[in-house]
């Protein structure tokens, strides 16, 4: 049929690749944005909403300096950020009743107060981003009610208002909130790819679990690549800028 460009050139123009599982991830800079899930002291810190549940809050201390490596290249780089945060209206209108009551014998629910002020509520100290992640103006920041960082927000928008298409997911916890964020990114177009040490869990055979889960069947949700990967194909993609240290 003639008129009509190959596939090929109408899906994507990027300029560059990451070495990624289980192949190559091709993108443009220009279209791709960094998302980092919840690095909310509630998650990361003692006496907030993981340890509550019984968690062990110490594991996920490994994801932050890969993370912060990605923000200070991305800001180097003037690329789009999305920093998200899981919590809710102080009132907890946006907290439905299933996710505050499900789990018996916690020793701290959603709205209670504890060491960091009441659990995953807006403006308290322990749903805030943790000090070495803490945004800057021009950053995206959604705060969001639910595991998926698409529901009952603007992200989707504000993603298209940007002419985003491919997104680097990072942040915690690896199997419930970036896993949930990325199938509903997946679902929406874009082309994802999760960092593989830029996220961590409470359990590592759910992390283990969740990189493999989303890189079969070819991709079936997504790639995966390390900090190191990403940063040297970044470093290639803006060849013509200051190289970005790792
Ligand atoms: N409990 C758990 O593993 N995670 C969450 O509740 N929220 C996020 O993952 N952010």
């Amino acid at each position: 049929m003639s008129g009509h460009a190959p596939l090929e050139q109408t899906v994507t123009s990027s300029i560059a690749a990451i070495s990624a599982e289980p192949h190559d991830y091709p993108f443009d800079p220009a279209t791709l944005a960094l998302v980092i899930i919840d690095m909310q002291r509630d998650f990361i810190e003692p006496g907030g909403f993981g340890a509550a549940l019984g968690n062990d809050v110490s594991r996920l201390e490994p994801a932050v300096q890969p993370i912060a490596r990605l923000l200070a290249a991305f800001r180097e780089a003037g690329l789009t950020i999305v920093h998200t945060k899981e919590c809710h209206r102080p009132d907890l209108e946006d907290c439905h009743p299933s996710k505050r009551t499900r789990a018996p014998g916690v020793q701290l629910r959603i709205g209670d107060h504890g060491p960091m002020g009441r659990i995953l509520v807006h403006g308290e100290p322990g749903s805030d981003f943790i000090e070495p992640l803490q945004p800057r103006d021009g950053e995206i920041v959604i705060t969001k009610p639910g595991k998926g960082a698409f529901y009952a927000t603007k992200l989707q928008q504000k993603l298209s208002d940007r002419g985003i298409t491919h997104l680097l997911l990072t942040g915690v916890t690896t199997e419930v909130c970036v896993q949930t964020t990325m199938r509903e990114a997946n679902d929406r177009g874009y082309e994802c790819l999760l960092v593989e040490d830029a996220t961590e869990s409470y359990f590592p055979e759910f992390k283990a679990a969740t990189l493999a889960m989303v890189r079969a069947q070819g991709a079936i949700v997504g790639w995966t690549a390390n900090s190191s990967q990403v940063l040297a194909g970044l470093t290639a993609a803006l060849s013509d800028r200051p190289t970005i240290r790792g």
